[in-house]
């Protein structure tokens, strides 16, 4: 659909699942099913690809849980899961966890995986600082550039998303655009719903006029469910995963990634609303 000449990404597209398996800060304390090891994440992986997923957005761990950014370790992660699942879409993580250096967040695109996420800037996230200087954005995406990786672009409040429009201007980031609105860390935007209505108002009205954009919702925590379900109304695509929502809902702890894949999928049929395969996924997102 065009809007003022804009396109606009709308329900006739089918909906890409992006289902984020681990995260940096969730424990097995909490969450017990948590994916950790390779073999673990690849066996995730394949359970969400064939729940609907098409995305996989991966955090890395050590053996004791730790959080990571060895190459190493997401050369292992990756490899496990395209033995089990080679069609699957890998997006690394380069936000990491909090305090994590650049650097550390900058190597594994040496990896050249097909997607990667970039963080469009510093806010306050639950009790910790996320740092995102403007150079180290501009350093990420044009690393990303280099190794022709597609920047999935992580937009926590409003001013982040008028910063991607900028680095757009600039040719920093180049159509099409993909944006996932991540909503409900404290410290951002919560799941409000009229959030999401306004990011998405933004996009029609302020965003490139090109080559299209792309967007898509991970709601943290009890938005996960709510906002996904806007998000298929309004023609967005859609995040799940433990990294984002432990419950599948209150007081019950999800059994599996999996498990909230599939009950976006059950819904996007209600909806009429396709679920893309990987290589549908793809295409849309001109990989
Ligand atoms: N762990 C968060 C501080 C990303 O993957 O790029 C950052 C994060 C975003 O998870
Ligand atoms: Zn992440």
């Amino acid at each position: 659909m065009t809007l003022n000449n804009r396109k606009v990404i709308t329900m006739e597209n089918p909906l890409i699942i992006t289902c984020a398996l681990t995260g940096a800060e969730v424990t097995r304390e909490r969450q017990p099913n948590l994916p950790v090891t390779p073999a673990e994440q690849a066996v995730a992986a394949e359970e969400a690809i064939q729940a609907g997923a098409s995305v996989i957005h991966l955090h890395v761990r050590e053996d004791d849980g730790r959080p990571s950014q060895r190459v190493e370790r997401f050369a292992e992660s990756i490899s496990e899961i395209k033995k089990r699942v080679p069609e699957a879409i890998i997006q690394i993580s380069t936000g990491g966890a909090v305090g994590e250096s650049i650097e550390n967040r900058v190597r594994p695109l040496g990896l050249k995986p097909e997607m990667a996420s970039l963080n469009l800037g510093t806010m306050n996230f639950g009790e910790d600082v996320f740092y995102n200087h403007p150079r180290d954005i501009v350093a990420l995406a044009a690393k990303m550039h280099e190794y022709k990786v597609m920047p999935e672009l992580e937009i926590y409040e409003t001013g982040m998303l008028e910063s991607a429009f900028r680095l757009a201007k600039q040719g920093i980031l180049r159509e099409p655009l993909h944006f996932q609105f991540v909503l409900g860390v404290p410290g951002g935007m919560s799941g409000d719903p009229r959030n999401l209505s306004h990011l998405v108002a933004m996009l029609k009205s302020a965003g490139p006029a090109g080559g299209g954009i792309h967007w898509g919702v991970a709601g943290v925590g009890r938005y996960q469910l709510p906002l996904a379900v806007q998000a298929l109304v309004l023609g967005g695509h859609v995040r799940v995963g433990f990294e984002d929502n432990i419950f599948y809902r209150k007081g019950e702890v999800a059994k599996s990634n999996a498990q909230l894949v599939a009950r976006i999928a059950r819904i996007a049929a209600e909806l009429d609303r396709p679920i893309a395969s990987p290589a549908m996924a793809r295409k849309l997102l001109a990989l």
